[in-house]
């Protein structure tokens, strides 16, 4: 099994627990590293300079006679970062010559390349490949990807109870169309796969094979839940892709016994939890604060949530306070804008009241809280960036880190839809749709004028005076994790 992820300063969820179900069924399974082989981990977030406050003012520019140099200079990082690495792709060379039976890839959108080298070379030993990723439920995404040669079958389900019966079936020459979710290369599927139910009876994961001795902090990473119980944000792919459609829990038992067995076997009391939503169901959050400290001593913790509307979700004052003295360090949050009308617009189930109320209990109550947000969205006027300058400007004492992209158009989700089916009839219009990124390349007219540019600049301004400063003392081991 190859961990094609190079962000790998913690273990890959789903490659511990697609493991540990081969090795309940009695399988003999290698994991191919990349960082057990000196590849260096790539960091996702650090103390910004005035460099990267440049490159984010290029990449997000909307100045009009500026798109088609900015757009190749998107591209050339996108090609630049999207390389195969040749030390991954020399180690699965000398796996398939030392022999094995089935190479097993768990891909995201941007390793096609990786995936194309590693199909080649299996192909030319004769040993089968078996594709499996987030993204593979989407139809147009796992058509662009099924023609990869040597590849037998490109899976979109969480395979955890299916994966064993999959290897053999693959090894013995029988039928995969038996298995949900699965597209073989000559365009014949199964029928798609249902979210998996009872999540308390997939196995706990085998995180043995990862550089536990490499890693800055050792920090396990786990899932209370799939799926997020809001599901409604129009931009929003995580409730498309395999995992995240459909909320479902665990029980809380089971979570802090997992945290207890990990906590053992790898000697640490550090986890992220990766949930979408770690406060779908407010007393996960309630409870992992409440007991986790009987189960694991010491036990620090991070997590993403989302500030819903609900009376109670999770995240009052109260609920925040429990959460630091439970080990909670550090809180992420789709922020999104400053401005109402576009949350509304984005159908996101928040209030600009309700997020700042959140920021300020959860600095007060001592969290490093970091946020995620985007421009561009369609609809988003001069007025709406205005808001979220001022709304950043008068929030940056108490954020950590702000994580500011650019609007994707993702396969799947109900804007991309919108927009594809009506492409040119107001400011957007497609320019190309890459369904082996499973996204669409757009151009938006909007944004061009000079108000709305000068709004952005603030905006950008407090972004790059809050992400320059160090993290907050107490969640610094949790840096670049999320
Ligand atoms: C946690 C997370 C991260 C973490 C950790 C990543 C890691 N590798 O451990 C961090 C923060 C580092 C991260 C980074 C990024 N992420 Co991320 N991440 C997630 C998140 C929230 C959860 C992933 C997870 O652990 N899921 C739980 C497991 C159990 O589910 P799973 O991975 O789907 O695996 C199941 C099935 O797919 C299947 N399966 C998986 N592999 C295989 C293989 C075979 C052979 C088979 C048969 C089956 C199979 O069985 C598994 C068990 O049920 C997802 C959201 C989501 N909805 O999935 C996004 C998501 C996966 N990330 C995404 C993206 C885009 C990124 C980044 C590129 C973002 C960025 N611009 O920096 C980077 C790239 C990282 C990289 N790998 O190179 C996209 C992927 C889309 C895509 N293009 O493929 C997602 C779907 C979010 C989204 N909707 O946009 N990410
Ligand atoms: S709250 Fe977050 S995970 Fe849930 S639908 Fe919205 S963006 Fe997606």
């Amino acid at each position: 099994m190859v961990d094609l992820n190079n962000f790998s300063t913690f273990p890959t969820l789903a490659i511990g627990i697609l493991v540990s179900a081969l090795r309940n069924d009695g399988h003999q399974v290698r994991v191919i590293c990349p960082l057990s082989h000196d590849v260096p981990a790539r960091e996702r977030e650090w103390a910004e300079t005035t460099l990267d406050h440049v490159k984010r003012r290029i990449h997000l520019s909307t100045a009009p006679g500026f798109r088609v140099l900015r757009d190749s200079l998107r591209d050339l990082r996108t090609n630049w970062n999207e390389k195969p690495h040749p030390t991954v792709l020399r180690e699965v060379g000398r796996a398939i010559a030392e022999g094995g039976d089935i190479i097993l890839l768990s891909a995201y959108l941007q390793h096609f390349e990786s995936v194309r080298e590693i199909g080649l070379m299996a192909q030319a030993a004769g040993v089968p490949v078996l594709l499996g990723g987030p993204m593979f439920n989407v139809s147009g995404v796992a058509e662009a990807w099924r023609a990869i040669p040597g590849i037998v079958a490109v899976v979109g389900a969480e395979a955890e109870h299916d994966i064993s019966a999959m290897v053999d079936a693959v090894c013995e020459g029988r039928d995969l169309l038996n298995f949900a979710g699965v597209v073989l290369p000559d365009g014949r599927s199964s029928r798609k796969a249902p979210p998996l139910r009872q999540l308390d009876r997939s196995p706990v994961p085998d995180f043995t094979d990862f550089p536990w001795d490499r890693y800055p902090v050792r920090i396990v990473p786990m899932m209370t839940g799939r799926g997020c119980q809001w599901d409604k944000c129009l931009f929003c792919s995580d409730v498309v892709s395999v995992s995240g459609r459909t909320f479902r829990t665990r029980s809380i038992d089971s979570v802090l016994l997992e945290m207890q067995e990990q906590s053992r076997r790898h000697d640490t009391t550090s986890f992220l939890f990766l949930d979408l939503k770690l406060n779908s169901y407010p007393d996960m959050i309630r409870g992992i604060a409440e007991r986790v400290q009987s189960y694991v001593q010491g036990a620090e913790w991070i997590g993403s949530v989302h500030v819903d509307t609900r009376k109670d979700n999770g995240l009052s004052r109260a609920d925040l306070r429990a959460a630091v003295a439970g080990g909670m360090r550090r809180i992420s949050f789709g922020l999104e804008t400053g401005s109402q009308r576009l949350l509304d617009l984005m159908r996101k189930g928040s209030s600009v009241e309700r997020n700042s109320e959140f920021i300020r209990h959860a600095h007060e109550a001592g969290l490093s809280v970091r946020c995620t947000m985007f421009k561009g969205f369609p609809g988003e006027t001069t007025e709406d960036m205005v808001q979220t300058a001022e709304f950043l400007e008068a929030h940056a004492p108490y954020l950590d880190r702000v994580r500011f992209n650019e609007f994707s158009l993702l396969e799947d989700t109900p804007i991309y839809d919108e927009i594809v089916q009506h492409s040119g009839d107001g400011p957007f219009s497609i320019r190309q749709l890459r369904h082996r990124k499973g996204r669409a390349e757009y151009i938006n007219r909007e944004g061009g004028n000079i108000a709305y540019r000068r709004a952005k600049a603030r905006a950008l301004r407090s972004v790059y005076e809050i992400n320059r400063r160090p993290l907050r003392m107490g969640a610094r081991q949790f840096d670049g994790l999320m």
